[in-house]
């Protein structure tokens, strides 16, 4: 089901090094996972993402339910199948998806309405149906059904009454998860998620509750839901390292490579985000000496790989040795550029691995590190790097 040992914790932060032991493997902590909404991390072969060093990849249970619908995922076992993706799979429980719906929702207390936005059919998503969901689709970790607390509506602030109502009926829902789960039989591990939006005590509350609850691991949710950042910092800095230490921790949706730090060092142990998959497409490469844009005109002839220090394959080639004809394998800046410039889906498809590998290679160098017990050096070094520029 789950297990998860805590190996080292850093003197001086918050930050731990795990391991995380699932069904389909074992994840090494802290750990990025790609994010696979609709059963692939898009652009990327799953060998790929092997290759690359990922451990743990996402999936979304509203989206899988929506398309290809349940009845195609059972009929191949579960999404691991389905998929070709034979490691670890975490599903969102479809309650942050809801919430991205905006307008077009009704929450009560038994769930969600809301219009398919693929057909306009009329559906209900409730706590129960999740786990229905996500039961088919045999995930190792499955996702409270929950309500992400918006930080704003229609340009109003979530007042703390507000942010109460939703964190109370996240805890409801919960409670329906775990006893919906339970019935189920489902041999995976159910995870909380704590929300309270940008209110320390709310946090707490939800925090202490669910921790009564005994969940197999949490999640920290309701950030980096268009907050400014000062505040997405300070929910991340007071709740994560509150949770039990020796459950563990995931803060969703979050974020740069600077977030994965930082929350590293506020002792979480899992993240997930679009970021270095969706910025990609958008021509936006995160390399260890800052972020660069590869649609600018001051690429057009840049022999250089997108970061000379990678070694992913868009970088570094698969074998990293010289071609017969002496040429360096691995692409340059320049092809990259022109193959963005013509609108080749290679060029998607490099930028989302070379942007995968960045991501899941600063977590084995923060691995690395909490090993070492280096991680206030490893930090220092990764933000004079990043500040340095490409
Ligand atoms: N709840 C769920 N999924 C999420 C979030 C949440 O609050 C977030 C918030 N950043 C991302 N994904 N279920
Ligand atoms: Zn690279």
């Amino acid at each position: 089901m789950l297990t998860f040992e805590l190996l080292t914790t850093d003197p001086a932060s918050h930050a731990r090094r795990g391991r995380l032991t699932l069904n389909h493997g074992v994840v090494e902590t802290p750990i990025f996972m790609p994010v696979g909404t609709y059963g692939t991390v898009k652009g990327v072969m799953p060998r790929s993402l092997h290759e690359m060093g990922a451990q743990i990849i996402l999936g979304n249970t509203f989206h899988l339910w929506m398309r290809p619908g349940l009845d195609v995922v059972q009929s191949f076992g579960g999404l691991h199948a389905f998929e070709q993706w034979h490691k670890p799979i975490l599903t969102d429980s479809g309650g942050f998806q809801v919430w991205s719906l905006g307008e077009m929702r009704k929450i009560s207390e038994e769930g969600v309405k809301f219009a398919s936005p693929v057909n306009g059919d009329k559906l209900f998503l409730t706590p129960e149906i999740s786990m229905q969901i996500q039961t088919v689709l045999n995930s190792d970790i499955v996702m409270q059904f929950d309500e992400c607390t918006p930080y704003e509506t229609k340009g109003q602030i979530t007042t703390e009454r507000e942010a109460r109502q939703s964190m109370e009926l996240s805890l409801r829902w919960a409670r329906r998860c775990q006893a919906e789960f339970a019935r189920l039989q489902n041999p995976n591990a159910l995870f909380g998620i704590v929300q309270g939006g940008m209110f320390e005590h709310l946090r707490d509350e939800s925090l202490q509750q669910l921790v009564e609850m005994d969940f197999p691991g949490y999640a920290v949710g309701g950030v980096s839901v268009g907050e400014p950042k000062e505040d997405m910092l300070r929910i991340t800095a007071h709740t994560p390292h509150r949770l039990p230490a020796h459950k563990p921790r995931y803060l969703m949706g979050v974020g740069t490579p600077e977030d994965l730090v930082y929350g590293v060092q506020q002792g979480v142990d899992m993240f997930d985000c679009v970021m270095p998959t969706r910025n990609a497409r958008n021509g936006h490469l995160f390399t260890r000496f800052g972020d660069l844009k590869i649609r600018n005109a001051r690429h057009k002839t840049d022999p250089r790989p997108i970061d000379e220090t990678c070694t992913c394959y868009a970088c570094a080639g698969s074998s990293g040795v010289a071609w017969a004809d002496g040429g360096r394998e691995g692409f340059s800046r320049a092809y990259l550029h022109h193959l963005e410039r013509c609108g080749e889906m290679l060029a998607p498809m490099l930028a989302t691995v070379h942007n995968l590998h960045y991501y899941l290679q600063l977590m084995t160098g923060v691995r690395g590190a909490l090993d070492a017990g280096q991680l206030g050096a490893f930090a220092a070094r990764f933000h004079a790097d990043r500040a340095r520029g490409v």
